[in-house]
């Protein structure tokens, strides 16, 4: 923790959309009156058919509803990019920067956005595609990404990114759960000068599909892939002969603009349901006042769009608000640990968001990467996904910012679909590690866990939830509305859960001190513990598993794994490796184990529930403070696991 406080510079300020007065006297507005404030917001985006309701939402637990706009009709992908044609046809709308710094970078105009977006769109209803029907998108950073999501929104069909690192296990439970009718892919994705075979992944997937989903392929690379007739199609080529012209289909606010896959506390990941009008207004308005983002500023999102910050903010918020968003291939390591700035010089970047665990990562490199680059045209930067860090805070603001860029440290969740927790650059005092104050129509309150009663002092800790609803919050998870009100309506009755605890300060600055339920966060990204556990029981010689995390220097959370054999198997340095394979494969990379410890017991209650306390504890090495124990079957179970420790 960190007691500095840096003031907004008067100068950022004097320019900036909110400062301090506004963002107080908008604040106040959005909260005492949401209808007049959402009502009049909600004009910044175009509607088809204004909408004359503005909110009806319920947080009453059997009751869960919630609709904004609602009878108001729109087209997100008109709003993204027809809209524009007029007055910034030839201005930018996305720079793509390509994997290999060799190869040429793309600089997509609005008016080369409307045509591919349109011909896609058209591919898409010549294989069959309505209204409605789910398309999965399994791609990597490149444009065609951005073509298939508002390709996907011009004719109303609801996208599902599966972020291209998924294993073709976790691609064919996606597919499968939404129902969808077309899978998008590429044949291979250049990452870090390694390339992923992505079309053979989806092939795999596919066998464990309907023989009815069909498989649009974006030629990228050009290597060789598999080709099955009648279920694979060429999209380039269909592009070239596809009409440039799509007229945008009229839809409601609450129809689902996308699904997107979220881990949660128990196995199977939720199809987390975004709407149309809402989520967009959301996205739009976050993405202008957290980044201040002003007419002709290029600003870079680093996120992948197989993630939330990728759709609200690489696509959705940018481009609805006009802007030019930087999309890019790569690594912030290839070639080398440089390669963020020297994007940022080549481009002009005015506005950088990143991941508390690139910073990490690019932190112990050493201050030349960044001190070789021009990096006079940033004006803010950003950060999402953890706590960062007050370590890396300052290495950020000090080498990055050269003390004098605001950060934005941006709390919010795949659930929110946009900002809640944010300074406004123009209006908000910054302290390393803070989120600090909600955004407009945002109210933030702290819990007591065990009660559930809200925590009126100013300076307390607690549990994170939300009362009353906002534009972008997620409308249900797909299939399974019950599931939806159980996660985050059954806990603590009237507010949304956000599953974060948090510490709130004299100030009224909110501090996330991290998840309270079982879910981890490595690099940024979201797993639950009971994933990664039935994936590592799903081995043969795995008897049973108990996923934990524990501290970790890069990746902010590591995974801790204790694994107990089936009689008669034997551990062994090999063994290690093959189950770290095994969940590579079964998820994906970014869930592969750390650390695994052979636990021949596992601290369990009477009942037979596992204590994690217990063992987060201990993966956490920090076995003296293990609390009360009493209620263990068998005690001695803990000296063994302590004694054999992986983290000491
Ligand atoms: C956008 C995104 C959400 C979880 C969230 C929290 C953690 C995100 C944070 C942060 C501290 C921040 N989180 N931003 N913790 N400070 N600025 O990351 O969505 O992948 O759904 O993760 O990430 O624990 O609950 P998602």
């Amino acid at each position: 923790m960190s007691d500095a406080v840096y003031p907004v510079p008067a100068d950022f300020a004097a320019k900036a959309h909110i400062n301090a007065e506004k963002y107080q006297e908008m604040y106040a507005a959005s909260v005492n009156d949401p209808e007049a404030f959402w009502g009049e917001h909600g004009k910044r985006i175009d509607w088809i058919e204004p909408f004359t309701k503005v909110k009806d939402t319920n947080f009453k637990l059997g009751e869960v509803s919630i609709k904004w706009f609602e009878d108001g009709v729109l087209n997100v992908a008109a709003n993204c990019i027809d809209r524009h044609l007029p007055t910034r046809g030839n201005q930018t709308a996305i720079i793509w920067e390509p994997d290999d710094p060799n190869d040429p970078a793309l600089h997509i105009t609005y008016n080369e956005l409307s045509e591919k977006v349109n011909r896609f769109a058209n591919v898409l209803l010549s294989q069959g595609v309505m209204r409605g029907d789910r398309v999965v998108i399994y791609l990597p950073m490149i444009p065609e990404a951005a073509y298939a999501m508002l390709a996907c929104a011009r004719i109303g069909a609801i996208h599902s990114i599966v972020f291209a690192g998924f294993s073709p296990d976790a691609l064919a439970n996606r597919i499968n759960d939404s129902e969808a009718k077309l899978l998008i892919t590429a044949d291979t994705a250049p990452r870090g000068g390694r390339r992923t075979a992505l079309k053979s992944n989806a092939d795999q997937a596919l066998l464990h599909c309907s023989d009815k989903v069909r498989c649009l392929v974006v030629k990228h690379t050009g290597d060789q892939t598999t080709w099955v007739d009648g279920r694979d199609v060429d999209v380039k080529a269909l592009m070239e002969t596809a009409s440039p012209d799509c007229p945008p289909r009229p839809m409601n606010a609450e129809d689902p603009l996308f699904i997107l896959y979220t881990s949660g506390s128990t196995g199977k990941p939720k199809g987390v349901v975004h709407s149309s009008g809402g989520y967009l207004v959301y996205a739009a308005m976050t993405h202008q006042y957290t980044f201040d983002y002003h007419e002709g500023d290029v600003y870079w999102c680093t996120a992948d769009v197989g993630w939330v910050t990728g759709h609200s903010y690489i696509v959705y918020g940018p481009l609805a608000n006009g802007g030019t968003t930087v999309m890019f291939e790569g690594v912030p390591t290839y070639p080398d640990a440089g390669r963020f700035w020297a994007v940022c010089e080549k481009h002009n970047v005015n506005q950088f968001y990143t991941a508390p665990t690139a910073i990490r990562a690019l932190m112990g490199q050493g201050n030349e990467f960044v001190e070789k680059y021009d990096l006079s045209d940033l004006k803010l930067l950003g950060t999402v996904g953890e706590p960062i860090n007050p370590e890396a805070w300052n290495w950020y603001n000090d080498v990055v910012g050269k003390g004098s860029r605001p950060i934005v440290d941006t709390w919010w969740q795949t659930e929110t679909g946009g900002h809640m927790l944010t300074p406004l650059p123009g209006a908000t005092a910054l302290k390393p590690g803070s989120a600090t104050k909600p955004f407009f129509g945002v109210q933030p309150v702290l819990l007591e866990p065990q009660t559930g009663e809200e925590i009126h002092d100013t300076a307390a800790e607690g549990v994170l939830a939300i009362k009353d609803s906002w534009p972008g919050q997620m409308r249900s998870v797909w299939g399974d509305h019950e599931r939806f009100e159980k996660t985050y309506f059954a806990d603590y009755h009237g507010y949304y859960f956000s599953g974060d605890g948090c510490r709130r300060d004299a100030d009224g600055d909110y501090w996330i001190t991290g998840r309270v339920d079982d879910v981890i966060n490595v690099s940024g990204h979201r797993m639950g513990t009971a994933e990664v556990e039935s994936a590592l029981v799903a081995h043969a010689k795995v008897a049973e598993a108990a996923v934990v995390g524990y501290p970790h220097d890069i990746k902010g959370q590591g995974i801790y794994c204790y694994v107990t054999l089936m009689n008669g198997e034997e551990p062994s340095e090999e063994l290690r490796k093959e189950l770290r394979t095994w969940v590579r494969t079964e998820i994906g990379p970014i869930a592969a184990p750390d650390l695994i410890q052979w636990a021949p017991g596992l601290p369990k209650t009477r009942s037979g529930k596992i204590m994690r306390r217990i063992l987060r504890k201990i993966a956490e090495d920090d076995f003296g403070a293990l609390g009360d124990t009493s209620t263990l079957a068998d005690p001695s179970v803990v000296d063994d696991l302590i004694e054999n420790r992986m983290n000491r």
